[in-house]
């Protein structure tokens, strides 16, 4: 395994553990906020953020945790804001949908479904005022394109020519809600098309198909500055929200369920690395306990932080000066 090959290993088993570790404990009650799982769409973060460099610049939204690990966000910080702890990214305040680490350049996160879009596309705006060589990338689910929150923020993107990835994490659904129910197809670089902008569509379980096309798109938008925008298709595993199954709900039926569970991103990736005789399970197990090691010690740090200060509660409501 090279360097790269192993980086994108570690980072799509670390997003899968400490999910898979949140689920496990929710029903602890000490994390109290509602959780938007990522499990089943790690590549679509892992392979779009090893693209990008430190000052570049991801934007997200209610399903963050990928995104905030794949951009290196601290974990403690991570699950002590789950946690609503002092020492979380948000002091506590914020909860699994507001994940920030502004020293690595994730710099938001918001629930809002589309509300990201026009922030990020702000940021962007400012690369290009600055006559900074950075690039912003937002990530949103399918149903964000249904805001038109979307369009404006494309629309004035394309006009500006900004520096900025719109990435599309197509999981089929709007909580329950099937795209077949919502829209006449699920391609939807028609609604980059229609303003103009460069589209690609394309699986978001190969992460390193993903990798080397965001890695296209960049240089591309290096030399010529203009928006772009990529549609992943992928599935979550979970639930929408909470930690759990709820597939006995029956929106989503058994033969989509196992094709998408067959095409997992991290055993697509694994077995990869096996057939190249680059891993062995032996190395996978090896670092599958380093890491779980690494996990257990911040659920501890978090379980052990303060909550934050009562009399903290009506500050940073504003922008402090
Ligand atoms: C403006 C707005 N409307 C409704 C909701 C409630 N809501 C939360 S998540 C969600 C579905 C989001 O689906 P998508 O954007 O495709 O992302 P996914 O959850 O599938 O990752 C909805 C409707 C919301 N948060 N914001």
């Amino acid at each position: 395994m090279n360097n790269l090959e192993k980086r994108i290993l570690m980072n799509l088993l670390k997003i899968r553990l400490v999910e898979k570790q949140i689920s496990e404990r929710y029903a602890e009650q000490l994390m109290r906020c509602p959780v938007h799982l990522s499990l089943g769409q790690e590549a679509c973060a892992v392979g779009v953020c090893q693209s990008l460099n430190i000052a570049d610049q991801v934007y997200s939204s209610h399903r963050c945790h990928s995104h905030y690990l794949a951009k290196s966000g601290n974990l403690k910080a991570m699950l002590c804001e789950l946690h609503g702890k002092r020492s979380g990214c948000c002091g506590g305040r914020g909860g699994s949908m507001h994940l920030m680490d502004v020293s690595v350049g994730m710099m938001l996160s918001i629930p809002i479904v589309a509300s990201i879009i026009p922030v990020a596309v702000g940021a962007a705006l400012s690369f290009k005022l600055k006559k900074k060589k950075n690039i912003v990338v937002v990530f949103f689910g399918d149903a964000a394109l249904e805001e038109g929150v979307y369009h404006e923020a494309a629309n004035f993107a394309s006009i500006h020519n900004l520096p900025i990835i719109f990435v599309c994490e197509n999981n089929k659904y709007s909580c329950f809600t099937n795209i077949e129910n919502r829209q006449p197809n699920d391609d939807f670089t028609r609604f980059a098309k229609c303003h103009k902008i460069k589209s690609h569509k394309m699986s978001g379980n190969k992460v390193m198909e993903i990798f080397y096309k965001t890695k296209d798109i960049i240089s591309s938008i290096k030399k010529n500055p203009s928006p772009f925008f990529l549609q992943l298709d992928t599935y979550r595993n979970v639930e929408h929200c909470g930690p759990n199954n709820d597939d006995y709900l029956n929106y989503r039926n058994n033969n989509e369920i196992s094709y998408w569970l067959q095409n997992d991103p991290i055993n697509l990736y694994t077995e990869f690395l096996k057939k190249k005789k680059k891993l062995s399970d032996k190395t996978l197990d090896k670092i599958i306990l380093k890491l779980n090691k690494e996990i257990d010690e911040a659920f501890l740090f978090a379980k052990n932080d303060k909550f934050p200060k009562i009399d903290t509660l009506d500050k940073f409501i504003y922008a402090q000066k």
